[in-house]
């Protein structure tokens, strides 16, 4: 039976993995399991296992498919797209690729904010102290990319003008974990379109394996007053 494993922490970019491999069938086109091993930040797990081998920073996701080993979420979607769904994929020449590329990317800009401030705010243990200046700067620069994101979004269901495509599925871990940080009142587009995320069944599936969110400890976290 051929490999398929993911290795994953819960409320992570994996997720965008976790939902795209729900969304192509590829345990089931592969005849395979997929076996998805699961970590906790913070913790010397994801060192000391066989994850370094894996991917490059230490990182997740890593993904493994028979032999093929790989890191970097942007690149485990975009390859998986182009080998087992093109559909889902734009290919060079084609006058949405530009779009294409630059919104499957603008995905990470906006994942670096949400990093920053669980770095800040889920990670940092006494006596280190977050910064509450290094906050608000993350926070709005959070916003800011929504705001990007919002716009880009008026009138439309989907980042492109041909539907659901795999630079979507970058937003599926981003959506969840910014609204932590900026609450998403102000942005109606980005609430619609991240309700049509979740109407889908692959992306249903892919809760139901990661459980309750397990990775923030409130609801929401204000900005330190100082
Ligand atoms: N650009 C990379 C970033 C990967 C990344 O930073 N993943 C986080 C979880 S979302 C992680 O593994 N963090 C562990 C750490 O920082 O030690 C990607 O898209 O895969």
């Amino acid at each position: 039976m051929t490999k398929l494993r993911l290795h994953h922490v819960q409320y992570g970019r994996s997720f965008r993995v976790l939902w795209l491999l729900e969304e192509i069938g590829l345990a089931q086109k592969l005849g395979a399991d997929l076996e998805v091993t699961e970590y906790l930040i913070g913790t010397n797990e994801m060192r000391e296992s066989d994850l370094p081998k894996l991917s490059p920073a230490v990182r997740i996701p890593a993904l493994e498919i028979g032999d093929l080993q790989m890191a970097e979420s942007g690149a485990i979607v975009e390859y998986l797209t182009e080998t087992y769904a093109p559909e889902l994929a734009v290919v060079p020449g084609d006058p949405e690729r530009p779009a294409y590329l630059q919104w499957l990317h603008y995905a990470e800009t906006q994942a670096s904010l949400i990093e920053q401030l669980n770095l800040q705010m889920v990670f940092l243990r006494p006596p280190t102290v977050a910064s509450p200046v290094v906050i608000k700067l993350n926070v709005a620069r959070l916003r800011s990319t929504l705001k990007g994101l919002e716009t880009h979004l008026e009138g439309r269901d989907w980042l492109l003008d041909r539907g659901f495509c795999a630079a979507d599925v970058m937003y599926g871990f981003n959506l969840f974990a910014a609204p932590f940080y900026v609450k998403l009142d102000e942005f109606p587009n980005i609430r619609a379109y991240k309700s049509r995320m979740e109407a889908m069944a692959s992306f249903q599936r892919a809760v139901a394996r990661e459980g309750e969110q397990r990775f923030y400890a409130q609801d929401f976290y204000p900005v330190p007053e100082h």
